[in-house]
């Protein structure tokens, strides 16, 4: 075994890998050095001193040199890795583009944060209804001309209909399907399950079936609300309704309600608000007292589900309102089409919250 020879391949190695191969050449459990090492058991004593010297000298010799070329590779390793991973943090970053809140989602939660404040319970109910929450139960029998005044899309009603909620599936006579034209339905469906007193406000999609222009939409948001118990009047609507426009427009906000008429309530009275920003009334919505049909067609469906009647000498009042219309009202915007039918990310990104 030529050792020089070996120290110059060592000092050659140009990797980790081949210095590895080089290690198990000569000092393996089969290496050139070992087997030498091996062969001395055959001299003579004296020679075995000499040769054995030797053997351990080129022994150290060539860890010596292993240790010290491995330790060269291992910082050039070393180096090569920091150069391929080195970040140039001057480099300007990634715009990620983010999501937001669709502008209606936004007025939602303002409104439903106004009302949880004083003390209402948020409900929502299903967008497929049926003839009788929708109508009937709202005072709106199928003679009803008040039934003209919202255009519905009725749908096709499959074989085995259910409408969704307890107690539904047990009634057979709810008529036809369709898309809810109102949140009023849910007025019903609470009141069949719940005892007064109560309050609630019910946001949701509402659909009707008209030709769209820049202030009316086929799919657009309501906010109901409801509250019953034995002695509510309409000084309480009034001021929920005060509270509601000093929570979005200031305490210098005012209220107006003028007398008009819905089937389920009585009085009913359309409200607008005042926006002293701007000096002018905002249309907001209908209301009124809850007229006394709808307490009792909610006492009689739940006499038939074997429910005690609870609504007999309750009174309450509702409201129910469109969102878009506020918010196009609130912020100028001149066409209700803006908010989803064009889906015009120019118009949305105004309103990222
Ligand atoms: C109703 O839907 C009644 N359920 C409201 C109500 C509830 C009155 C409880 C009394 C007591 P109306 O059809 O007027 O009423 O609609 C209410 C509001 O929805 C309107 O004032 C308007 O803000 C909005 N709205 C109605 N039609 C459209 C439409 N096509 N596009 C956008 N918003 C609409």
């Amino acid at each position: 075994m030529d050792v020089d020879s070996a120290l110059r391949q060592i000092e050659a190695a140009g990797s980790l890998e081949a210095l590895q191969s080089l290690k198990v050449q000569y000092l393996g459990k089969n290496g050139l050095l070992t087997q030498q090492m091996k062969t001395l058991g055959s001299l003579t004593p004296e020679e075995r001193r000499e040769r054995g010297r030797q053997l351990n000298e080129a022994k150290g010799r060539l860890e010596a040199a292993l240790e010290a070329r491995e330790a060269v590779l291992r910082e050039k390793a070393l180096q090569e890795q920091l150069e391929k991973e080195a970040l140039d943090v001057s480099l300007p970053g990634y715009a990620f583009p983010t999501g937001g809140l669709h502008l209606t989602s936004q007025i939602l939660q303002e409104l439903l944060d106004i009302f949880r404040r004083m003390g209402h319970s948020v409900v929502e109910g299903p967008e497929v209804e049926s003839e009788f929450f929708n109508f009937d139960g709202v005072n709106m029998p199928e003679w009803h001309p008040a039934r003209d005044m919202q255009d519905t899309f009725w749908l096709e009603k499959p074989e085995n209909f259910t409408i969704r909620g307890p107690f539904a599936e047990n009634v057979n006579d709810l008529g036809g399907a369709l898309l809810r034209t109102h949140t009023s339905p849910m007025q019903v469906r609470y009141m069949i399950q719940h005892n007064p007193p109560f309050k609630i406000v019910v946001p949701g999609r509402v659909f009707r079936y008209e030709q769209t222009d820049a202030s009316h939409e086929a799919m657009f948001f309501q906010l109901e609300g409801l509250v019953v118990g034995p002695d509510i009047t309409m000084a309480d609507l009034k001021g929920a309704i005060t509270e509601l426009a000093r929570g979005l427009f200031g305490p210098e906000a005012k209220v107006r309600f003028q007398p008009t008429f819905f089937p389920f309530v009585e009085p009913g009275a359309q409200f607008a608000m005042w926006w002293a920003e701007r000096e002018k009334w905002l249309e907001l919505g209908g209301s009124g007292m809850v007229h006394p049909n709808v307490f009792k067609a909610v006492d009689d469906y739940r006499q038939k589900m074997g429910l005690p009647r609870a609504y007999e000498g309750m009174r309450g009042w509702a409201f129910g309102f469109g969102i878009e219309r506020l918010a196009l009202l609130r912020y100028g915007i001149p066409d209700i089409r803006y908010f989803y039918q064009q889906n015009r990310l120019s118009f949305l990104r105004q309103f990222r919250n």
